[in-house]
């Protein structure tokens, strides 16, 4: 099998041994192949998306870098909007590191370097640890 996928809702999919020129698509006929190529396509451009090569803290931030405390101090993924409201004392919807002091964390989570962590940018740091 042989996965198409160019951002289309559907992408497309060829059974290239029996038949190598591509003339049907069989995404709509087979579409758990589809979701299972798909899983595969994702599994894989998730490991793409952070070059070795960058110089960032982020790139080289590594699970057993971060402490057992931590850890601890970082929620569950369903408990992000409550942790995170908790935190955000004067409710301006961003913590500040006077809200969150916990410098290095506070600095791995904030990517954009603006000085204050949104939601969204917890979010993606608790994803990118665990997908590590
Ligand atoms: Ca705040
Ligand atoms: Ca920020």
């Amino acid at each position: 099998m042989k996965l198409v996928w160019s951002g289309a809702v559907q992408g497309e999919l060829y059974d290239v041994v029996n038949d190598p020129g591509e003339s049907k698509n069989l995404a709509s006929e087979r579409p758990n192949d589809v979701k299972r190529l798909k899983a595969l396509l994702d599994a894989w451009s998730a490991q793409m998306a952070e070059p070795k090569w960058q110089p960032t803290p982020r790139a080289k931030l590594k699970p057993n870098q971060l402490t057992a405390n931590q850890r601890a101090a970082l929620p569950q993924s369903e408990q992000v909007k409550q942790w995170f409201d908790r935190l955000d004392a004067n409710k301006d919807g961003k913590l500040s590191a006077e809200e969150f002091p916990r410098r290095r964390l506070f600095q791995m989570m904030d990517t954009n370097r603006d000085g204050l962590v949104t939601i969204d940018e917890v979010r993606k740091f608790l994803e990118t640890i665990r997908g590590l």
